[in-house]
C-alpha cells in the first residue's frame, strides 16, 4: 500500500527545496507588498516537513465541519490537501446524495445544516477508526461510516434540544453522543412570554445512545437544565471517565441584546454531569417523559448535575488526556483556568457549595480551581500534546499559547493570520495524543491569499509542535466553515474500495445484464438497471405519463474506482452508484416527450456512449 518515496522521488524534493529557497530569495517582492520576513532557510525546512510527494500519502486524516455548508471535508495532514467532501445534510450532486431514494430519505425535510464538532468514535479513550459522529444547528447528530466515509444515519430533530451546538462529543467507549442545547426554550416547546425566559425557559442536556456493535444511534437520556446558553462540551476520561462537561454562557438569564446583558456576571459555569448516575437514575425510573424523550429533572434527582463557576462566558471546556484536568476558557478574559478533579470530587463530596441554580449546586471556584494561566486575550480552545503541554487558541490575540499542565507556565506563542478558532491537534482529543502538528482554524483570511472576491476562504495554519518552539509550517484555505477538526492517524483507518458483491442484499439489485429490465404494475413502473463499462442497461425505457417509476441502478463492477452516474435530462434527476453498490430513485413521469439519460461520471474510455432513452408517451 504505502511505498516509501525512492531515491529519485528524494532528489526530486532536495531540488524542489533548493529551488524554492532560490525563487524566495530572488522574488522581488512578496505578492500584494507584503515582506517575507522568515530567513530562507526556515522556509525551506518548513517546505520539507509539509511536502508529500508525488504518489507518497499523508501521515493522517484531518475531518473538519464544514459549518453551514452542512459537509464535512477531508484533509490530508501535512500536506493540506483537500481529499474529499463527504456531504451530510446538504445534496451533493457530485455524489448523488440526496438525489435517490436512501439519502433523501435521510436529509428529510431540511436542505441544509450547520455542522460544528466532528467526533471520532473511541475506544478506551482512543480515536478507533470506526465512525465520524457530527452535530447540526437543528438539533440532529449525523454518523459517518469510515469503512467507505458515507452518512449512514442522521437522527433527529432531537426533541427538546434548541440550537444543538455542544454536540458531537462521544464518551470514551462511545456509549454516548453528547449534545446541549444553545437556546433555551419552552419545554416542551409551547408559546410563552420572552419576558417569563428566566423562570419559563429551559437548557437541556442529551445523551444520544451508540449501539457498539453498529454504532446506529437512539435517543437516550436528556436532564432539564436553567435558561443558559451551553456552549461546548467535553467528556472525562481515566480519572474522570463517566462525567460530562458542558460551557455554558448566559447565566444572567437574560435576553435581548445579549452581547451587553449576558456579559455582565464575573463567572458563569461549567456544567459538570454525572452520566453514569443519570443512566441509573433513568433504569430506576426516575425520568419524566416529554416530547417521547425520558427527561432528568434535578431538583427531583439530585447529585447527577454540580456546576463548575468559571471566567466570564466560557467557550470551550477541554479534559485533559489522564483527565486530571478540565480546562475551561472564559473567552471575555486574559486566563483560561485549569480545574483540578480531585478538587472537584472533594468539593462534592464536602458539599463544599456557594449556592444553588434551579436546584443544581454550585461548587466554590476558590475550591476546584488549580491555576489561572495567563495564555493572553480571548482563549477559546486548548488541545494536548503526548507530554503534558496544552495548547489554547486565543482568538483576540489571534494566537496559539503553549504552556505546561501542572506548572502553568506559558512557554511559547505562535500568531495566527487570523483571529483562531477552534485548533486541532493530532489524535489532540484521545488519552494519547501524538504531537507533532496542530492546525489552527481561523475565522478570517484577509489578504493571505489571491483575491476572490467578497466571499473570503477560511485559513487554516498548520503548525509543527514536535519540537519547544511552535512553527508555522503552511497556510491552507479551508471549504466553509471549519468550526473544529479532528485528526486521526490513517493506518487506523482501513476503507474499501469497492461494495463487495456479498454484501449488497437490495431486493432490486440484478447482477446480470440479461436480468435488467422493465415490470409494470398498473401505473407503477420498476426499472432494474445494471451500469457497467460502457452500458446502462436496459438502453431505452418505454412508460406514460402519470406513471411513477422507480429506477433501481445496480453497479456490477467490483473494479477500484469504477464509478457509474445516471443523469435524466429535465428531471432533475443525478444518481451516482459505487462499485457494488444499488441505489433506487423513484419519480413520477409528468410531461410526454423523450428524454435522454447517461452517465455522468467519467469511466472508461468509452464513457461517452454510456446512453440512452427514457420515452414517454402519452397516456
Ligand atoms: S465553536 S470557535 Cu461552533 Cu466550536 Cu468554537
Ligand atoms: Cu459509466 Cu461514465
Amino acid at each position: 500500500m504505502r511505498e516509501k518515496p525512492s531515491a529519485l522521488l528524494w532528489w526530486g524534493l532536495a531540488f524542489s527545496i533548493v529551488a524554492l529557497a532560490i525563487a524566495v530569495a530572488c522574488a522581488p517582492s512578496a505578492p500584494q507588498g507584503k515582506k517575507v520576513a522568515t530567513a530562507v532557510s526556515d522556509l525551506a525546512v518548513a517546505a520539507q516537513k509539509t511536502y508529500v510527494a508525488p504518489g507518497d500519502l499523508d501521515e493522517y486524516y484531518m475531518f473538519a465541519s464544514g459549518g453551514h455548508s452542512g459537509n464535512v471535508y477531508v484533509y490530508g495532514v501535512p500536506s493540506m490537501r483537500h481529499l474529499s467532501t463527504i456531504p451530510v445534510y446538504t445534496p451533493y450532486p457530485a455524489t448523488g446524495y440526496g438525489f435517490d431514494d436512501e439519502s433523501k430519505a435521510m436529509l428529510g425535510r431540511f436542505t441544509w445544516g450547520d455542522v460544528h464538532h466532528p467526533s471520532l468514535s473511541e475506544t478506551k479513550g482512543d480515536y478507533d477508526g470506526r465512525w465520524l459522529f457530527v452535530n447540526d444547528m437543528n438539533g440532529r447528530v449525523a454518523r459517518i461510516d469510515l469503512r467507505d466515509f458515507k452518512t449512514k444515519q442522521i437522527l433527529g430533530p432531537i426533541p427538546n434540544i434548541s440550537g444543538n451546538h455542544a454536540a458531537a462529543f462521544v464518551t470514551p467507549n462511545t456509549e454516548y453522543s453528547m449534545m446541549a442545547s444553545r437556546f433555551s426554550a419552552p419545554v416542551p416547546n409551547v408559546p410563552k412570554p420572552i419576558d417569563s425566559y428566566a423562570s419559563e425557559y429551559k437548557g437541556i442536556v442529551a445523551a444520544i445512545k451508540v449501539d457498539p456493535a453498529s454504532g446506529e444511534m437512539s435517543l437516550g437520556w436528556e436532564i432539564l437544565m436553567p435558561p443558559f446558553d451551553y456552549d461546548l462540551g467535553d467528556a472525562g476520561k481515566v480519572a474522570s471517565e463517566g462525567w460530562m462537561f458542558w460551557t455554558s454562557y448566559n447565566t444572567e438569564r437574560a435576553t435581548g441584546q445579549l452581547e451587553v446583558s449576558a456579559s455582565q456576571r464575573d463567572r458563569d459555569y461549567i456544567a459538570a454531569v454525572d452520566w453514569r448516575a443519570a443512566e441509573k437514575a433513568v433504569a430506576d425510573g426516575k425520568a419524566d417523559t416529554i416530547g417521547g424523550v425520558k427527561v432528568l429533572d434535578p431538583k427531583k434527582v439530585p447529585g447527577i448535575v454540580y456546576f463548575m463557576p468559571c471566567g466570564k462566558s466560557p467557550h470551550g471546556v477541554d479534559v485533559s488526556p489522564d483527565g486530571k484536568y478540565v480546562i475551561g476558557s472564559g473567552k471575555l478574559q486574559g486566563v483560561t483556568t485549569a480545574f483540578n478533579w480531585e478538587k472537584v470530587q472533594t468539593a462534592i463530596r464536602n458539599q463544599d457549595f456557594s449556592g444553588d441554580e434551579d436546584g443544581i449546586p454550585v461548587l466554590k471556584y476558590e475550591s476546584i480551581k488549580d491555576a489561572e494561566v495567563p495564555v493572553g486575550l480571548g482563549p477559546l480552545h486548548t488541545q494536548f500534546g503526548p507530554d503534558g503541554y496544552a495548547y489554547t487558541s486565543l482568538f483576540v490575540d489571534s494566537a496559539i499559547a503553549k504552556w505546561k499542565l501542572g506548572t502553568w507556565e506559558v512557554v511559547d506563542k505562535v500568531p495566527m493570520s487570523y483571529s483562531i478558532g477552534h485548533l486541532s491537534a493530532a489524535e489532540g482529543d484521545t488519552v494519547s495524543p501524538d504531537g507533532k502538528y496542530l492546525v489552527g482554524l481561523n475565522k478570517l483570511s484577509h489578504g493571505r491569499h489571491l483575491s476572490v472576491g467578497p466571499s473570503q476562504p477560511e485559513s487554516s495554519q498548520l503548525v509543527d509542535i514536535s519540537e519547544e518552539k511552535m512553527k508555522l509550517l503552511y497556510d491552507a484555505f479551508t471549504e466553509p466553515e471549519p468550526h473544529y477538526a479532528q485528526i486521526i492517524k490513517a493506518d487506523k483507518l482501513h476503507p474499501i474500495e469497492v461494495y463487495p458483491k456479498e454484501e449488497n442484499h437490495h431486493p432490486l439489485a440484478v447482477w446480470d445484464v440479461k436480468d435488467a429490465g422493465v415490470t409494470r404494475n398498473g401505473n407503477q413502473v420498476t426499472v432494474k438497471m445494471v451500469a457497467v463499462r460502457s452500458t446502462l442497461w436496459p438502453t431505452s425505457i418505454a412508460v406514460k405519463a402519470g406513471d411513477v417509476v422507480k429506477l433501481a441502478i445496480t453497479n456490477i463492477e467490483q473494479t477500484t474506482d469504477e464509478l457509474h452516474g445516471f443523469g435524466l435530462l429535465d428531471y432533475n434527476i443525478n444518481v451516482v452508484v459505487d462499485p457494488g453498490e444499488t441505489k433506487t430513485v423513484t419519480f413520477k413521469v409528468d410531461k410526454p416527450g423523450v428524454f435522454p439519460y447517461y452517465c455522468t461520471n467519467f469511466c472508461s474510455a468509452l464513457h461517452q456512449e454510456m446512453q440512452g432513452y427514457l420515452v414517454v408517451d402519452a397516456r
